[in-house]
């Protein structure tokens, strides 16, 4: 079973993600990680951290001569702003906190809609870092690390991820009728990872404005999955419906607040003709079974199961919680009526998050290939898919 975790800190020593469940044998370089996180560190709206971090993963196991072993794959990112952060970062105990340096820095003036808050009062602490060090989405540099060598596994089994924005900050993002070929290859071209560029300039714009304002804004980022055979996860029981495991993964990043699938909360507004994908006959599609639909509304998903269409989610940022012009709040330290933290941070996140939203998709996709097709190296997983591919040719008329 392919299965993640990450530890660190913000401005900790370093992030580190294991990576458990790959087969051996999977092509896997340096490159094919650092290349998604730097991907991840890009777009416009950022702050200056992002100009203090080179991301580049160690990988400190399960790795030789260039193919994976099979064993958990451990991968170390060091924070470079930990420099910056050593005295207050420090894991040893400060004899009576010398200097004042912890109490000088605590924060304490929590911001509406971080973790801060609830956060110092359910693991009972008085100094809101030791809550949002773990909560600030730093942490998703980890999951990029983790999803960029489930996507080389996919990779090798004819399955791609990409992603654009397609909304930022109320300014929506022409759609193109037809998606380029390389998704990312056309998307990583703009600042802000969108395809219409009459709609990025005023995008923009608009961040410039808002930044000015001290004000942050949120968007939403469309993931599309090309190559998926049909029939990855199954309809049999709740926790094994792709949907929602896709839907529960696409949540879990940090500021996400909504996940729509194909036509998603559209869907509901039109009646059954308006939503269902007709289907016709279509020999030689084997992934989809020898089946066309004639649309994707469903966005490649049917029954808890994939279809062999694109799988197409759509995926919602709020606004970044730590404004510049800060909101008003509670001072834990005295219980008085405060304004909220103003630290350093972005505009805006929204490009990067649909990078992040790539790398959830390929951990949840590639556990659910390993469950149906699985097998210890990678040969083995080829086998296995093979054999499935030459069963779906052979069925209905293929
Ligand atoms: C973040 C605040 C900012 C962001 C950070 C997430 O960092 P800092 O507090 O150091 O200015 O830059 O994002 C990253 C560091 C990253 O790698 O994406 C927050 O509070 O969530």
């Amino acid at each position: 079973m392919l299965r993640f975790t990450t530890a660190g800190e913000s401005h900790g020593q370093a992030l580190v993600s294991i990576l458990e469940g790959m087969p051996a044998g999977v092509p896997l370089v340096a490159e094919h990680i650092d290349s998604e996180l730097a991907r991840r560190q890009q777009g416009y709206g950022r702050g200056r951290r992002m100009q203090i971090e080179r991301d580049t993963a160690e990988m400190l196991s399960g790795v030789r001569a260039g193919e994976t072993l099979g064993g958990p794959i451990a991968l170390l990112i060091r924070n470079r702003d930990w420099a910056n952060w050593q005295e207050i970062m420090d894991p040893a105990p400060r004899e009576g906190d010398a200097g004042g340096a912890l109490r000088r820095r605590a924060v304490t003036r929590v911001r509406p809609g971080h973790a801060d808050l609830t956060g110092i009062l359910k693991y009972d602490r008085d100094d809101a870092r030791d809550i949002l060090e773990r909560a600030s989405a730093r942490e998703t540099t980890a999951r990029v690390a983790a999803g960029a060598i489930a996507k080389r596994l996919l990779i090798e089994l004819g399955v791609t991820i990409g992603s654009h924005l397609v909304h930022l900050g109320g300014i929506d993002a022409r759609r193109p009728d037809e998606l380029p070929a390389d998704l990312n290859a056309a998307a990583d071209e703009s600042p802000l990872r969108t395809l219409d560029a009459e709609a990025e300039r005023r995008m923009v714009e608009k961040i410039d404005v808002i930044k000015r304002e001290g004000n942050t804004l949120g968007g939403v980022c469309e993931v599309v999955v090309d190559g998926l055979p049909a029939g990855l996860g199954s309809h049999v029981s709740w926790d094994r419906r792709l949907d929602g495991r896709l839907a529960g993964a696409m949540m879990s990043i940090p500021a996400v607040k909504g996940v729509e699938i194909g036509m998603g909360f559209g869907a509901a507004r039109v009646t059954g003709a308006e939503v269902h994908d007709e289907m016709e006959p279509a020999p030689g599609r084997t992934r989809a079974g020898n089946v066309r639909r004639r649309s994707n509304r469903a966005g490649g998903l049917e029954g808890g199961m994939t279809t062999g269409e694109p799988l197409v989610v759509r995926v919602a940022m709020k606004p970044i919680s730590t404004l510049m012009r800060p909101l008003a709040t509670v001072d834990v330290a005295s219980g008085d009526a405060a304004k909220a933290v103003a630290e350093r941070s972005d505009v805006t996140a929204v490009p990067a998050m649909g990078v992040i939203a790539e790398a959830m998709a390929a951990l949840v996709l590639g556990r659910a290939v390993l469950e149906k097709f699985g097998g210890d190296s990678l040969g083995e997983v080829q086998r296995n898919l093979d054999g499935y591919l030459s069963h779906l040719a052979a069925r209905l008329g293929g």
